[in-house]
């Protein structure tokens, strides 16, 4: 595949800016300044990026509750994100989503949600609002391997299947649905592609935490799904650097596992060992990014810091809409 050199430096400048802005959240979380509930998504920055640097502005995804890294692959403002996080009525959803609830639609973010399992029937709805457009455009959802076991994502992609529309089931298996193991929860010997193979649709698998893989294999599984308005899916192995929640313990994991995860499962360290990346930079040129991200990612804390707060006579604002 061809790569240009600001195609990659933008894959990298998104990847890098996901890992920092997570690994912040984790230190501000420890002191006590974010409300609510928070589930990083640092070690899976390869899956986002890798998905998402293929999509226009009009295509359209829909996240989970660990949905910070999709947000900003599909290019959501990272001060924006910040501020809701921080509860702050500036936020880009007014400070009312918090971590879990972040949506951008003007950029075809749709939303992350709370509710496992969700996302796939929300993606199969906007898949028929752009089948019935004609626009070409795709929806996508990005589901996790505890996901792949709701009854709500197989109804979604086997009405995806009959209906004949472009929705794109993104299966992310960083191996844990909460606390559980996927060799405990997932039957089809743990093989999540094949489900979606059973109702009929084209799968791909790919490793997820190695941009390259991903990002090639998801060109043919859009290839596809651009020429036939079919739906697809793809399965891609990654891992996931901390626990569940912010303030999950981790006593299922094993001692030792996140170090080596770290060690040899790190989206950020195969992207700039792989020889394409060598062709294209010096590790100076990613550098020089890395410190761009950190200047930007303590511009977002401070500014919200800042921020204004929600004002309890602002709570009915947004409640109905009229059409
Ligand atoms: C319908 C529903 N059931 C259970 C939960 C509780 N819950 C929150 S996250 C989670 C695990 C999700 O695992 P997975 O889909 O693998 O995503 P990951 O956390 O690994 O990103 C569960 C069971 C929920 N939020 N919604």
């Amino acid at each position: 595949m061809q790569y240009s050199q600001d195609g990659l430096l933008r894959a990298y400048r998104r990847m890098a800016t996901i890992r920092q802005f997570e690994e912040r959240l984790h230190e501000e979380i420890a002191k006590g300044e974010i409300p609510g509930f928070t589930h990083l998504y640092a070690g899976q920055e390869a899956a986002a990026v890798g998905v998402c640097e293929h999509l226009d502005k009009d295509d359209m995804i829909v996240s989970t509750h660990r949905g910070h890294g999709h947000c900003i692959a599909k290019g959501c403002d990272v001060s924006g994100m910040m501020k809701e996080i921080y509860g702050s009525r500036e936020g880009l959803c007014k400070g009312r989503g918090g971590s879990m609830h972040i949506a951008d639609t003007s950029i075809g973010m749709l939303g992350a949600n709370g509710i496992v399992g969700a996302g796939a029937p929300q993606a199969v709805g906007a898949a028929i609002a752009a089948k019935a457009k004609g626009n070409g455009k795709v929806a996508i959802a990005f589901s996790g391997d505890g996901a792949c076991n709701q009854g709500t994502t197989f109804e979604a992609m086997n009405m995806a299947a009959v209906i004949k529309v472009p929705a794109i089931f993104v299966f992310e298996n960083n191996h844990y649905s909460e606390h559980t193991g996927d060799r405990y929860a997932v039957g089809t010997a743990l093989d999540i592609a094949s489900r979606a193979e059973a109702f009929g649709m084209k799968a791909w698998r790919a490793n997820g935490c190695d941009f390259y893989d991903t990002f090639e294999t998801m060109a043919a599984l859009l290839d596809h799904v651009r020429s036939t308005n079919l739906p697809a899916a793809i399965e891609l192995d990654t891992e996931r650097f901390y626990g569940h929640f912010e303030g999950d313990p981790q006593r299922y994991r094993a001692k030792g596992e996140v170090d080596r995860l770290r060690e040899e499962r790190d989206a950020l360290k195969i992207f700039r060992a792989s020889p394409v990346t060598q062709q294209h930079f010096g590790s100076a040129e990613l550098d020089a990014v890395d410190a761009e991200v950190a200047a930007q990612i303590d511009a977002a804390v401070d500014a919200a810091r800042k921020a204004e707060r929600p004002d309890p006579s602002h709570v009915t604002e947004d409640v109905y809409a009229e059409y």
